[in-house]
């Protein structure tokens, strides 16, 4: 075999990074090239101040982390996108319409009143399959179209679709990311009556690509300006970046729940088709589509957003915080209060999260955690109760016999979240590999350059035998705090 090299841009809600993997001659050796802070933009729009995601900074960032990456390969062959779904940029005669918005953007709450006054959530969820999130791209265009601003579009892009068109010049929309728009239905076609019903613009996403596609090179100028004289593709990966870390899951899914824990926590297990029945609905459990067409049956758990939010409200009050340190404070302290519910909505916009916890706990009468090291451990303790509570639910509605928990992304380094999720399950816990998603990334693209071959299977055994997971076996007699009532 030769030897040759892929890179993968993977963007996260709170980082982006550049990834170089050497997948010749059966090995995997993964690199980090870049790494780099993602923060959005508040920008006032004349009506009110709105939050949007820096994506020409992040493309910069990117780019010069291709560059390095070329530099540091003998022969980069290959290029695969990732990031959060659901965002999209507005086109017009090719170009960007005005910066994407974050999902974490207020205004789509108009938009969800919009869609459900035409179509109800049960309605949507037989239709589309998908857990209700108020910032789906369905609310986010009913929102957009209230601003008048959707009329100027000729076409939508999602962000790695985005920055594709902007290395390539090729435009489409991968499939597993489509699969989060609420636009798609069930069946794995746009729903085009739906988009009619809700007076949106029919067709604004294009074709969807297929899992694996060849993009095409990058442009010339692009490649000249990136020193990328070999000229690599850029492929179509599972640019949803959780279907990505799920494809790199080292697990076996007739017998394994997951965690992709980063931002968010996503947890569920893989199934080879859609599960709408009616108590997975009331659950709000999701099918979202994975590589090589499974499902990923799953919830949406708040995730470390809740800590770097934390951390980040103790640094305005001039507190100089370190997580590693407020973790290791939080391992010691002895739980004396209930767990809040991760999933209620206060939680999901930027802002004083330390404050809205503790208001959480006032308005039911509960005594709040009140040192930093406590609201660290209520907030690590509430985030393994809604894991647990989730693979439990998992297991139910999709009738799996779960054994295992494979919980993987940046929250495998927690060692308290990972401990305390195997303690409340009363099932083992393997953490890791903490680069899930670029793993992921870049077997779809070795496999596209036929680098490697296989099935997800074949995939998920390189991964297990490149990246060990660490194992937390649950400790059984552990006096652990109990739900709220209001959090399950
Ligand atoms: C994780 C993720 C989730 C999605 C959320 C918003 O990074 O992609 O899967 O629900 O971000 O896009």
């Amino acid at each position: 075999t030769r030897s040759a090299q892929v890179a993968a841009i993977d963007l996260g809600a709170t980082s982006g990074r550049v990834m170089l993997a050497d997948i010749s001659r059966g090995r995997l050796e993964l690199e980090q090239v870049a790494r780099f802070a993602n923060d959005p933009v508040h920008i006032w729009n004349g009506r009110r101040t709105a939050l949007h995601w820096d994506v020409p900074g992040l493309f910069r960032e990117a780019c010069a982390g291709l560059a390095e990456a070329g530099r540091r390969a003998d022969d980069l062959v290959g290029i695969g996108i990732d990031s959060w779904a659901v965002d999209y940029a507005l086109m017009r005669d090719g170009r960007m319409l005005g910066l994407p918005h974050h999902y974490r953007d207020t205004r789509s709450a108009d938009g969800v009143a919009a869609v459900h006054a035409e179509l109800g959530p049960a309605d949507l969820y037989t239709r589309n399959g998908l857990q209700f999130l108020p910032f789906t791209t369905v609310y986010q265009l009913a929102a957009e179209k209230q601003d008048g601003l959707l009329d100027q579009a000729d076409s939508a892009l999602l962000i790695p679709d985005l920055l594709t068109y902007w290395l390539t010049g090729t435009r489409g929309t991968e499939r597993t990311n489509a699969s989060t728009t609420g636009l798609l239905g069930i069946n794995g076609r746009w729903d085009t009556a739906m988009s009619e019903r809700l007076g949106l613009p029919v067709g604004l996403f294009g074709d969807i690509v297929e899992t694996g596609t060849d993009q095409g090179p990058l442009l010339p100028d692009v490649a000249e300006r990136l020193g990328l004289s070999g000229t690599p593709h850029v492929t179509a990966v599972a640019s949803h970046d959780t279907a990505s870390a799920v494809a790199a899951i080292p697990m076996d899914p007739s017998s394994s729940a997951y965690i992709s824990c980063g931002t968010w926590g996503l947890v569920g297990v893989e199934l080879e088709s859609p599960n709408v029945s009616r108590d997975g609905w009331k659950a709000n459990f999701t099918n979202e589509v994975g590589a090589d067409g499974r499902i990923r049956y799953l919830h949406n758990v708040m995730g470390l957003w809740l800590l770097s939010e934390t951390v980040r409200q103790y640094q305005r009050d001039g507190y100089r915080a370190d997580l590693s340190e407020l973790l290791a404070q939080a391992a010691e302290v002895t739980p004396a209060f209930d767990v809040f519910d991760t999933d209620d909505a206060r939680f999901l916009t930027p802002g004083d999260m330390p404050g809205r916890i503790r208001e959480w706990y006032t308005e039911r009468g509960m005594q709040p955690p009140m040192t930093r090291p406590e609201l660290v451990r209520a907030i690590v303790e509430s985030l393994a109760a809604a894991f647990a509570d989730s693979v439990r639910k998992a297991a139910e509605l999709s009738r799996t016999d779960v054994r295992t928990v494979h919980l993987v992304g940046g929250g495998s380094q927690n060692r308290l979240l990972c401990q305390l999720t195997a303690d409340r399950l009363g099932l083992p816990v393997l953490a890791g590999p903490v680069e899930a998603t670029a793993l992921g990334n870049v077997l779809i693209t070795a496999r596209a350059h036929e680098l490697i071959d296989g099935d997800l299977a074949a995939m998920r055994a390189i991964v297990a035998e490149r990246f060990p997971s660490q194992h937390y076996v649950p400790r059984p007699a552990r006096s652990s705090i109990g739900f709220a009532a209001a959090g399950t």
